[in-house]
């Protein structure tokens, strides 16, 4: 394991990764008896593990199924861990979700557990929250804050589309996960009205913030009319890069085709969205690193068949799929 790594953590990860809850949660119960508390097992054991497997796991050294073992384990332990806090009929109110499209609940559900251990009456709505149940939600609710977690850029619309469904109901936005970008870089471009680098920081943003959620939607990138033609042609665009690909490679399971096409042209919206070529070229440079080990030999296939799709009428898409390649350096 990596620099830092205790015999601590390599006990959570072998029993995380024989999907032992139960084990796990009784050997965290034992640290905090002796004194550990609550927030560092949240975060520097857990989630510590969880990232540590999450790069082993790239590199492949850990199965897929080792993966999700481990980060099913964990959810749960955490999950027990926040069910056993009591929430607080006063104090600040934040609700909790991931972004519309991302599955990667771990790290908000960790963030809310902290903010309940803290004091915060807290709401942990899960993944992928639809933007328009989560305005309902926080239009009945009227929280004080909503904090989005997103661990993709190819889920930067679900996001937006989440920044303003809390505006719309009168509440602020704080930020975080990969997908906003590097040191968050995104936020302010969605509309955010602030930005946390770890799930631990939360709780010291929201006590210290002074958000205001006007001046923050006002600052938020609009979708131009090219980012509106491709959302509304999407289903299209797939369809005929689906085509366009298989004629290219028959043999390929017509679900990772569609699975790495949809990832793929989200994140051409993300790019349009936030005007750089980032969110698309991170994904085709993934997809060059990480595809041939799943017997996708030419990942420049994707991009070739989105280009085809596209064609000569979704010129803003096209230039700007173009220039994500250039970055991408393929
Ligand atoms: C676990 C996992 C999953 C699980 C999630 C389960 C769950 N319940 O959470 C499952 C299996 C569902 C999954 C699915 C996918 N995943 Co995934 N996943 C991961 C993995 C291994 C760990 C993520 C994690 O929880 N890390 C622990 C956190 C704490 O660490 P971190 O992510 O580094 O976060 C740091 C900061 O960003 C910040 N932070 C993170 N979240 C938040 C939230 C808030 C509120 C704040 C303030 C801060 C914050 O805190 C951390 C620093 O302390 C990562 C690999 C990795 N190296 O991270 C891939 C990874 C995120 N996944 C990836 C991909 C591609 C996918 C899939 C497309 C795979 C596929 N082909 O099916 C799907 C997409 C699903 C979807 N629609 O969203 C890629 C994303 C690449 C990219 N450039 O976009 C990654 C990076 C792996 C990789 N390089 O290949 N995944």
């Amino acid at each position: 394991m990596g620099q830092g790594i205790t015999e601590t953590h390599l006990a959570v990860a072998s029993i995380a990764t024989a999907g032992d809850s139960g084990g796990l949660y009784r050997l965290v119960a034992r640290l905090m008896d002796e004194g550990t508390p609550l927030e560092a097992v949240l975060f520097d054991v857990l989630l510590r593990v969880e990232q540590e497997v999450g790069h082993r796991w790239q590199r492949g050294e850990y199965l897929v199924a080792e993966e999700h073992a481990v980060t099913a384990t964990i959810e749960t332990v955490v999950s027990l861990l926040a069910g056993s806090l009591d929430q607080p009929l006063e104090g600040s109110h934040v609700v909790v979700a991931t972004a519309e499209g991302d599955s990667h609940s771990l790290p908000a559900r960790a963030a809310a557990a902290n903010l309940l251990f803290n004091g915060f009456r807290t709401n942990f709505l899960g993944a992928n929250v639809l933007s328009s149940d989560l305005e309902e939600f926080l239009v009945d609710e009227k929280p004080d804050a909503l904090v989005l977690s997103s661990a993709m850029a190819s889920h930067l619309l679900g996001a937006r589309a989440g920044i303003e469904a809390a505006h719309t109901a009168g509440v602020p936005v704080l930020v975080g996960g990969r997908g906003f970008g590097e040191h968050g870089r995104w936020a302010s471009v969605l509309g955010a009205d602030a930005w946390a680098s770890t799930p631990r920081d939360v709780v010291a943003v929201l006590r210290s913030w002074e958000p205001d959620p006007i001046a923050a939607e006002a600052n938020a990138a609009r979708r131009t009319p090219e980012l509106m033609e491709l959302i509304e042609r999407r289903s299209e665009v797939m369809a005929r890069a689906e085509a366009e690909w298989t004629a290219r490679a028959p043999d390929l399971d017509r679900r990772v085709v569609r699975a790495e096409l949809d990832i793929s042209i989200r994140s051409l919206e993300a790019s349009l969205l936030v005007g750089e070529p980032a969110p698309l070229a991170e994904v085709l440079h993934w997809q060059a690193q990480a595809l041939p080990s799943h017997g996708i030999d030419q990942p420049s296939t994707i991009p070739d068949a989105i280009a085809a799709a596209l064609g000569s009428d979704l010129q803003g898409a096209a230039t700007m799929l173009g220039f994500a390649r250039g970055v991408a350096g393929e």
